[in-house]
């Protein structure tokens, strides 16, 4: 598949999909976002990818959506379904995404970042929801993801004022998982990504809608949600597998069944 806006590889078992439009700070633009839903399928079809690292550039993850796109959209043409879908790629994917963030995440940056299962930052992150700067609001879960992450007074302080903030608050915060050298990033994001995929696929992908319910469900919900997914791995061959071999005293032999 030819892209124009993204680059794509595998690394071992990790599929990596590198936004490239660096004339613009990798604004997400119709077709990036295109690009990155068909490159998603891809990996999700690909049984050789067990988890996917998304980043950008040094000086950008992402600095939003494309404003030039959206000074001209219609109210009409922001309804249309496919407008939302494309952008709900990340958050459909069903194997474990990380995000790998270098320099801006902004508006619809930190939204493609956020809909990520992990976000790590480099020290040179600088992460915000600036469209209220613009005349509009995020509008890509932007105040439900952010505010579900760091809580209400943060997020309504970035949302309201469009502050920044950089790598060792997002991690304090709780919004970011580590904060790592900004030259390697992108090992880090993947070195994380292999240790996911050396593990059982189908139960990696338990374990992220476990955690995924956390945000659509009351506790005592997520908790029965949670029993029965739990009650799902006991019918797989990785955990008769996993569980031998711990017993064996060996390395598991994951089939990814
Ligand atoms: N869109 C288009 N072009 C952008 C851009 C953007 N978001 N951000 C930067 N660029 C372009 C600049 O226009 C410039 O291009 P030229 O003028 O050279 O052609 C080039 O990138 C370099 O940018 P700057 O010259 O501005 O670079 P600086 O280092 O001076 O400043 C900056 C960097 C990141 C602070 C600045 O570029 C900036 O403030 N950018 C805009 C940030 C922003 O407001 N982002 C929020 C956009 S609104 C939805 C889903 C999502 C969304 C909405 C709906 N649905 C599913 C319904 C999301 C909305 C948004 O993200």
């Amino acid at each position: 598949m030819a892209y124009e806006n993204i680059l794509v590889e595998t690394r071992g078992r990790v599929g990596l999909i590198t936004l490239n439009r660096p004339n613009a700070l990798n604004a997400l633009c119709r077709a990036l976002i295109a690009e990155v839903s068909q490159a998603l399928d891809a990996f999700m079809a690909d049984d050789g990818v067990g988890a996917i690292v998304l980043t950008g550039s040094e000086k950008a993850f992402a600095a939003g959506a494309d404003i030039k796109e959206l000074l001209q959209m219609t109210a009409t043409e922001a309804h249309e379904l496919t407008f939302t879908e494309d952008w709900e790629c990340i958050s459909r994917c069903n194997k474990p995404t990380i995000a790998a963030v270098a320099g801006y995440a902004l508006g619809g940056g930190l939204e493609v970042a956020m809909m990520c299962d992990i976000l790590m930052v480099a020290d040179t992150a600088k992460l915000g929801l600036p469209e209220i700067t613009i005349g509009t609001i995020p509008g890509g879960g932007g105040t439900q993801r952010l505010t579900r992450a760091i809580g209400k007074s943060k997020a309504m302080e970035m949302c309201l004022t469009g502050r920044m903030m950089e790598a060792e608050e997002a991690e304090r915060a709780g919004l970011a998982c580590r904060v790592v050298p900004a030259a390697a990033l992108v090992e880090e994001a993947v070195t994380l990504g292999a240790k996911i995929a050396s593990l059982s696929l189908p139960v990696t992908r338990i374990a992220k809608e476990a955690v995924n319910a956390a945000y659509e469900m009351s506790l005592q919900s997520g908790r029965a949600f949670e029993h029965r997914l739990f009650n799902l791995t006991l019918a797989t061959e990785d955990r008769a597998e996993g569980m031998t071999a711990f017993v064996e005293k060996r390395p598991a032999k994951w089939k990814h069944r």
